[in-house]
């Protein structure tokens, strides 16, 4: 896959050279390519913003700017998405990572300021791109070079050969499952007074197997509703579900529901 960053902060994107992404790129598996984007200006003071027009604070990134950098990027290429990190996106997840790691080549164009004007988002899908407007999450960044490495980070470990382990991406999929993760140990078996679950030492697999996934509903529960919510019940065994009765939550129509007054715990 080949991936194009543009930014005015070429530097942020340094930790790309390190650890996972960094080997995939020698490896040739990532073709990642930073760019500053004031290699294409033209002015002697290479500006890339201007004063919103209607008024307002701050400042917004120059369409003709970012179209020369993103045709030039672009290369020609009628494969190229452009991904446009920002708040008002929809907020990214791992199943939007899993279809840009299917993509053939990303364009991301990472704004400052208050943004890139809203044209450019317009003039390439008008020309019959993809364009995803993206968000990590709900807060706000100076800038979307972050947000492009978390981008980078999590659709490059998705490329075939990028994780050494392909069962780590296995396990994840049971993620996708909808549970978060259950807690994990490893040696010292006491650490600062503190001991491991002793079913973990017990080697019957069944147990330990139980025993996880009663520890990722609860945290689920406690820390995530909204997936709870989300559940398939179809896939929940008894179980599951006599443990999330004890949790508050009752199954209504097929779907998980808070009983009213339920106390958390
Ligand atoms: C200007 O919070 B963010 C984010 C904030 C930004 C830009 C992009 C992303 C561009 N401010 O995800």
């Amino acid at each position: 896959m080949r991936i194009d960053v543009v930014t005015v902060f070429p530097d942020y994107l340094a930790a790309l050279d390190l650890s996972l992404i960094g080997k995939a790129r020698q490896a040739g598996l990532l073709d990642l390519r930073v760019h500053d984007l004031r290699e294409w200006t033209t002015d002697r003071h290479r500006t890339v913003d201007d004063t919103p027009f209607g008024g307002g604070a701050g400042m917004v990134m120059r369409p003709d700017v970012w179209g020369c950098a993103i045709d030039a990027v672009l290369d020609g290429d009628p494969a190229g998405h452009l991904v446009i990190p920002t708040p008002s996106g929809e907020v990214f997840t791992q199943r939007h990572a899993e279809a840009l790691a299917a993509e053939q080549h990303l364009v991301v164009a990472c704004g400052r300021y208050e943004g890139i004007d809203a044209r450019v988002a317009e003039h390439y899908r008008a020309a019959g791109r993809r364009v995803s407007e993206v968000s990590i999450g709900d807060y706000v960044l100076n800038g979307g070079e972050v947000a492009a490495l978390v981008l980078v980070e999590a659709v490059g470990r998705l490329l075939p050969g990028v994780v050494g382990n392909p069962e780590s991406l296995v396990e994840e999929s049971h993620g996708a499952a909808g549970l978060l993760e259950y807690p994990v140990y490893t040696k010292p078996p006491v650490w600062d007074g503190l001991e491991i679950p002793e079913v973990l030492l017990s080697g019957h697999h069944a147990r330990i197997d139980r025993w996880r996934r009663d520890r990722a509903l609860e945290r689920t529960a406690q820390r995530r509703p909204d997936m709870v919510a989300a559940l398939d019940v179809a896939r929940l065994d008894k179980h599951d579900r006599a443990l999330l009765a004890d949790l508050g939550w009752d199954e209504v129509d097929g779907r998980l529901r808070r009983r009213p007054g339920a106390v958390a715990e």
